[in-house]
């Protein structure tokens, strides 16, 4: 494995050198996990933590080292986890800031395009399409619109004319992710060792397209919903995969509840993240207390949403009671 194919060239190779001097080795995040992040580096991949005082000096959350980024590494002495001590500077970042939350979190680093992912089956949508370009265009990288699943498409030309009438020479290709052949078109963005990212709804089938160009599976795909073809949340981490013959993707989970950096959508739909959560628990008139398959606890748990702003939403909310739902769905 050579870090060219990763993406890193002679303008980071010189960010490197003052790190390069200390003994310090260069690597990419390819993974980030609650305790540590993976790295992959010349000699492979590795299990990385950030050391506490970059946990402490960092301004905002998106300034911690994310998937995407370049880093300088001291390695481990035994065992254990090497120490990132740097993270090189960002030629892209795209960065969202969680609705009704003052913490902006970084979603993918040194991003050369990313992939609006739609499907014809119910996901497309003007409006959220508008969202998910403005937040590409504080990134710094490409957006590139890809309606999937044209197998399933009842007007294709129809949504073309309208993705194009909504953001003038913007790239629209259209691919079946179950089909190859299809995704030839859009390989090429690929070239010179490019990094893409998929962004989406959960279930427009973005893993399914990872798996296709990576030519292995190495993602989890899941059926949508028969009733509305929603997604399941399969995926659930930001990973990076390195392809053969060059160039890297990331999948990410289904984004739920997207906001953008900037103040005028605060406004906007401040608790849609939990409320689809919500409607994800087991059962309808879930209090999320301590009921079993709760979608909302389990976001608690992992950190995915605020405490207080969980106690603002619990006290907007209609109480299940007086929906007039109830039962396992
Ligand atoms: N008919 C059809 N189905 C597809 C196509 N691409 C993906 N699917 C199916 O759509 C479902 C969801 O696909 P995934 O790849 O899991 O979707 P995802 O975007 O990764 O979803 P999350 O991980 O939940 O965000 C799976 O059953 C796929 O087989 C396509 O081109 N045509
Ligand atoms: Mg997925
Ligand atoms: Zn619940």
């Amino acid at each position: 494995m050579t870090l060219e194919r990763f993406g890193w060239t002679a303008l980071r190779q010189q960010e490197f050198a003052v790190y390069a001097a200390d003994g310090l080795l260069p690597g990419r995040v390819v993974g980030e996990h609650r305790s540590h992040f993976r790295v992959a580096t010349a000699a492979g991949e590795l299990t990385a933590e950030a050391p506490q005082r970059m946990r402490k000096s960092a301004g905002e959350r998106s300034d911690l080292p994310g998937v995407g980024d370049f880093v300088a590494l001291r390695p481990a002495l035994g065992d254990g986890p090497a120490a990132i001590e740097a993270v090189l500077p960002r030629t892209t970042a795209l960065i969202r800031k969680a609705s009704g939350e003052k913490r902006p979190q970084l979603l993918a680093a040194n991003i050369d395009y990313v992939f609006i992912v739609t499907a014809p089956d119910g996901d497309f949508n003007l409006p959220r399409l508008e969202r998910y370009l403005a937040l590409v265009r504080e990134s710094g990288a490409d957006p590139v619109v890809v309606l999937n699943k044209s197998d399933l498409a009842q007007d294709l030309p129809r949504m073309i004319a309208e993705i194009s009438a909504l953001a003038p020479g913007i790239a629209v290709h259209t691919i079946s992710a179950r089909d190859l052949a299809s995704l030839g078109e859009i390989e090429r963005y690929f070239d010179g060792n490019r990094t893409i990212v998929l962004i989406g709804s959960s279930g427009v089938g973005k893993s399914t397209m990872t798996n296709q160009l990576l030519g292995r599976v190495v993602q989890a795909t899941q059926e949508v919903r028969a009733h509305d073809s929603r997604g399941r949340h399969t995926t659930t981490d930001r990973q990076l995969f390195q392809r053969p013959s060059g160039g890297s993707l990331i999948d990410m989970p289904g984004l739920r509840g997207l906001e953008l950096w900037n103040a005028a959508a605060e406004a906007v739909d401040a608790f849609e993240d939990i409320a689809t959560l919500a409607s994800q628990c087991r059962f309808a008139n879930c209090r999320h207390v301590s009921e079993p398959g709760c979608a909302v606890r389990a976001a608690l748990d992992k950190g995915e949403i605020d405490a207080d702003r969980f106690a603002r939403y619990m006290k907007d909310a209609p109480s299940p009671e007086k929906k007039g739902r109830s039962g396992r769905r």
